[in-house]
């Protein structure tokens, strides 16, 4: 992902590296879908609403072969689709995103109309932490406990920071939990940058029948990459070759150390 984002000189490095494991594991262990078939209509639905992280979401389908990785070499590159938030003109994204908002209130549209129709398939969106200000977020969480939505599940990118700041200082988010909870949700919080977690939230569902699912999965941002941990500039920040070249070394350390 680094060396796409240090090619195009644009991205959304810190959020994306806080999301990327979430990701690996909604398309290698939870989604029904097919990057061979993704129109099938009985697919699982996932809507990034942080859309701006939309490395993360395309290195993923990618290594899911939904489209050849190489074509990531034209990121931000004029007539590419691959531009820097989701758009529908690349096989397996499911909605043009990126305005903050709008990913959860598509959701409950989604999820409405595959209980009016019996279908069985879930709908997933993931949210960022310094969305979550967007009113229309708010209209939606209603709805979506209101018509008893649970087969939707909406997951928290809770990595403490947005564009400016610390959420806790831009608008305070503190209490998410409660506060999903007194709108009608049913709440499980894990790391997340553990996969075994994720995966158990992600496949457990619906947590409570007739509520909906929200996932508070603890991040750090800039995960796995000693310099960007936590350091806000690295939001959109985008690596110098040396830069790069140490996230590699440190990636390459990391993964042999696992192996
Ligand atoms: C409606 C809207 N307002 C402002 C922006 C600009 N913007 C892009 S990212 C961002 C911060 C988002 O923070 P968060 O959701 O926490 O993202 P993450 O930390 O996961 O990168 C903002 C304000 C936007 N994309 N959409
Ligand atoms: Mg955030």
């Amino acid at each position: 992902m680094l060396k796409y984002i240090y090619k195009a000189k644009a991205g959304h490095t810190g959020g994306s590296l806080s999301s990327v494991d979430i990701l690996n594991v909604l398309y290698n262990v939870v989604l029904d879908v097919d990057p061979n078939h993704f129109n099938n209509v009985d697919r699982d639905r996932y809507i990034q609403s942080k859309g701006h992280c939309v490395e993360a979401l395309f290195v993923t389908l990618a290594d899911r072969e939904f489209f050849p990785e190489s074509d990531l070499e034209t990121l931000c590159q004029y007539q590419s689709h691959y531009i820097g938030h989701p758009t529908k003109k690349v096989n397996g994204v499911e909605q043009n995103t990126g305005a903050l908002g709008h990913g959860l209130p598509i959701c409950v549209g989604e999820a409405i109309a595959a209980k009016m129709d019996n279908k069985k398939h879930r709908v997933f969106t993931l949210l960022g932490d310094g969305e979550l200000p967007e009113g229309s977020n708010w209209e939606a969480f209603l709805s979506a406990s209101h018509y008893k939505l649970d087969n939707m599940y909406a997951i928290l990118d809770n990595n403490k920071q947005q564009i400016t700041g610390y959420n806790k200082d831009v608008m305070n988010t503190d209490s998410i939990r409660e506060k999903l909870e007194a709108f009608g949700w049913s709440v499980k919080e894990v790391d997340g940058h553990n996969l075994e977690q994720l995966a158990e939230a992600l496949n457990s569902g619906p947590f409570e029948v007739g509520r909906p699912n929200f996932i508070i999965a603890h991040t750090i941002k800039g995960k796995g990459i000693s310099y960007m941990e936590g350091v806000l500039k690295w939001h959109h920040g985008v690596p110098s070759k040396d830069q790069l070249d140490l996230a590699n070394l440190e990636l390459d350390q990391l993964a042999a150390s696992i192996s």
